[in-house]
């Protein structure tokens, strides 16, 4: 491109632009911060993240203004992740397997089968398993607030066939998110997992590129992925969460006062959030049955043994190591 004078004259006035709109918000709200999230719009953690923002603006006094940026609208859960760290976005909410890719340790909540229920999972993540992740992330320069926000034990759904037993998956062509953790996992049970951002996975299921994939019961209804599949086996195979990040530097450009009213609202929206996917959980299966979707259930021990005997559990103990595995037996009984 040969620089004229008429597209220099065309980049400053863009420049001037850009200066003048960064007045106009600074004059409404001294912190404009952007936060960003791969779910619909309808699923509680957006609802939730509504309120909270608006009880963040008024008990700031409007001087943090955060937007929100549902739906992979700012794009795929990797995309976003690297925003985060440039800056690009403030705030963004992100599983722990898929952020694993950046701090290993975050996987650590969704070996298979590991919670019996709610209970041990809020007693891991919500005491020193939990305190153990955050540390980790803080390496990295994000901060994860103090409270992860559900997102569910997850359940196998297919358009082929219904998964009983770990026979069943056996080259079963299944979508999983970005993350090691579930490609080892899916390996290991026998089946196909092909590793696909959230954002493509209604379109991939819908044009056959996989036969199934695996999302909790409250992901499966507000994303309609029952639209494009017939069966859901209750495997409960994980439980996953949605650790609630901020960039380290923009973390720290809040006057303490004001970070301690946003991280107490952040968190206070996670334990309604939790209270809200509980909710659904009890009511969902019914409703999404009516809606054509087959469902079964299945044994835990089957597709536990089988992951033992593929060596599963001894392989991912050694990658995180003894001291975090123990804590987190401490919650689930001795796995491996
Ligand atoms: O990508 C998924 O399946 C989702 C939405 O559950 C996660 O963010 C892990």
């Amino acid at each position: 491109m040969t620089i004229t004078r008429r597209n220099l004259l065309a980049g400053a006035g863009a420049g001037a632009l850009a200066l003048t709109m960064g007045r106009a918000f600074a004059e409404k709200a001294e912190f404009n911060y952007k936060y960003a999230n791969n779910l619909p719009v309808t699923h509680p953690m957006n609802l939730r993240a509504k309120e909270m923002v608006e009880a963040i603006r008024t008990e700031t006094k409007g001087r943090v203004d955060i937007q929100i940026f549902p739906n992979n609208q700012l794009g795929s859960d990797t995309d976003m992740l690297s925003q985060l760290r440039s800056g690009g976005i403030e705030l963004f909410t992100m599983s722990g397997l898929i952020l694993s890719t950046l701090v290993p340790a975050a996987s650590i909540n969704g070996i298979g089968f590991a919670f019996a229920d709610y209970a041990a999972v809020w007693k891991a993540m919500d005491g020193d398993l939990g305190a153990y992740i955050r540390a980790q992330i803080a390496k990295s320069n994000l901060i994860a607030m103090e409270k992860i926000w559900d997102n569910g034990f997850r359940q196998v759904t297919s358009s082929t066939r219904p998964v009983t037993t770990p026979d069943d998956l056996k080259g079963m062509k299944l979508r999983v998110p970005t993350s090691p953790l579930w490609t080892s996992m899916f390996k290991a049970l026998g089946a196909a997992p092909v590793s696909i951002n959230f954002a493509e996975v209604y379109s991939a299921l819908q044009t056959k590129v996989v036969e199934g994939q695996e999302n909790p019961l409250a992901i499966i209804s507000t994303a309609k992925l029952y639209e494009v599949q017939k069966y859901c086996s209750l495997t409960n195979h994980m439980w996953d969460g949605f650790w609630f990040l901020a960039n380290g530097r923009a973390w720290e450009r809040l006057p303490e006062n004001l970070r301690t009213i946003v991280a107490r609202q952040i968190n206070a929206a996670g334990m309604n959030e939790r209270a809200d996917v509980a909710a659904l959980n009890a009511t969902l299966q019914k409703e999404l049955a009516d809606k054509g979707l087959v469902f079964n259930k299945t044994r835990a021990d089957a597709f536990r043994e089988q992951l033992r005997r593929a060596g599963f559990y001894a392989e991912w103990k050694a990658k995180y190591g003894d001291e975090a595995w123990a804590l987190l037996e401490r919650s689930t009984g001795k796995l491996a």
